[in-house]
């Protein structure tokens, strides 16, 4: 007989923003928004209350002022989020054996076959929001069903402080009206062919041909004809490892010249080895995110002869990656990611690596005491003190 699955999703509702209003009271009932302050941020997250106005994540904080010019900014605390992250997962762990974290505030987790021991899924689920809201005063949506996708579709039905629970033989009624968009694997270009084709709906997927739909968008056509069809087979994975660390910075004026730009490359490549060391990895890929003053946005990978978590190889690449891109226009974003992971770096035969290693070792120990900024390169600690001279005003030579 086959066993039905159960997969319990949970989703914290407006993380970074409940957090701050759980600290300040004024923030209460307010239209909260959390992102980067200055000119050029956006908007990390916003209160339910600031989403009444159309404030939404990732739009910049200039529009999100213009459309709630009453809202409370703030700038994210990122530490604090963290460690609130750990402690909701260590709650979840107790829910589940096969907990997946998808994000900072959401994970899946496996229940199946624990029918005997939970006679109630809905009581289940409500212990677990009750745990949630009593260890961290915050609220969780939760959404169970037989699948992934039905799971996570369910736990942003009633956002926020959702609870729904979908049975299999609801699920094709349920997507029927679904933007194809909400189909995992469908972004805007296969949009685009789709819409061509007259198809707008989940439901006018679920009735496609697979094989007639694969000649139009290739082998994304059986998944998404089972998605729309509220078929998953995806199993939740507990060792999920990270994909990738990266770090970026949007600049309050744009870069004009090399200068500015490797200095700032190199203090990205600093900040991504640095995780990586601490995450206990290595990066083998090594990619480069350039957003011009256009809007245009372009990313350059390498993959390296061996896997590194030390600044100066990262930097390396980096600095080759946008030397390669040959353009006049200024930059208003610069990234860094280190991705293609693995879980550590091979010792090295070599007594300069060795040396390094120890070298690095020592570094990390202090960062790891006294803050990530309490050691850098000399070069960005020049650039630091000329940044700040120039903020000063102007005194012309007598
Ligand atoms: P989400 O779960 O997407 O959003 P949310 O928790 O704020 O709101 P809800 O789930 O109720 O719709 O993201 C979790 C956190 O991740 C969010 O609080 C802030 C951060 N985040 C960003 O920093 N940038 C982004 O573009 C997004 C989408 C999220
Ligand atoms: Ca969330």
């Amino acid at each position: 007989m086959e066993v039905l699955k159960r997969i319990m999703h949970v989703d914290m509702d407006a993380f970074y923003a409940s957090i701050e209003q759980r600290d300040h009271a004024e923030y209460r009932g307010k239209p909260l928004i959390v992102g980067g302050i200055g000119s050029r941020g956006v908007v990390a997250t916003a209160s339910y209350e600031a989403r009444a106005f159309g404030v939404h994540s990732a739009m910049p904080i200039v529009r999100a002022r213009e459309r709630c010019p009453q809202g409370i900014f703030v700038k994210p605390n990122h530490k604090l989020y963290q460690a609130i992250s750990q402690q909701i997962f260590t709650i979840f762990k107790e829910f589940s054996p096969v907990v997946e974290p998808l994000a900072i505030d959401e994970a899946f987790m496996d229940v199946s076959g624990m029918e005997r021991l939970v006679p109630d899924w809905r009581q289940y689920a409500l212990q677990l929001k009750q745990r949630v809201k009593a260890e961290t005063g915050l609220v969780a949506s939760v959404g169970i069903a037989p699948n992934k996708f039905l799971a996570k579709l369910a736990s942003d039905m009633k956002k926020p402080d959702g609870l729904v629970i979908i049975r299999q033989e609801d699920a094709r009624a349920i997507l029927h009206d679904l933007p194809v968009r909400a189909l995992w694997g469908v972004g805007g270009k296969t949009a685009e062919v789709l819409y061509s084709m007259g198809l707008r709906t989940a439901g006018q997927i679920a009735d496609t041909d697979a094989t007639t739909l694969a000649k139009h968008i290739g082998v994304l056509a059986y998944q998404i004809v089972d998605l729309a069809n509220g078929r998953d087979e995806r199993e939740v994975n507990s060792d999920r490892a990270v994909q990738s660390i990266g770090n970026e910075s949007t600049f309050e004026e744009d870069l004009l010249t090399r200068e500015e730009v490797e200095r700032n490359l190199l203090a990205l490549a600093e900040k991504v080895g640095w995780r990586l060391r601490t995450a206990g990895c290595a990066a083998r890929t090594v990619t480069v995110k350039i957003r011009f003053a256009s809007f245009a946005t372009i990313t350059r990978s390498m993959t390296l002869a061996e896997p590194t978590h030390f600044d100066e190889e990262i930097y390396r690449a980096a600095e080759a990656l946008y030397c390669g891109c040959k353009t006049k226009e200024t930059i208003r974003l610069l990234g860094v990611v280190g991705s293609n992971l693995s879980s550590c770096v091979q010792p090295s035969l070599f007594e300069e690596e060795r040396d390094k290693a120890v070298l690095y070792q020592a570094v990390d120990a202090l960062k790891a005491r006294f803050g990530e900024k309490i050691i850098t390169k000399a070069k960005l600690l020049a650039c630091k003190k000329r940044k700040r001279k120039r903020t000063y005003p102007k005194v012309s030579p007598l």
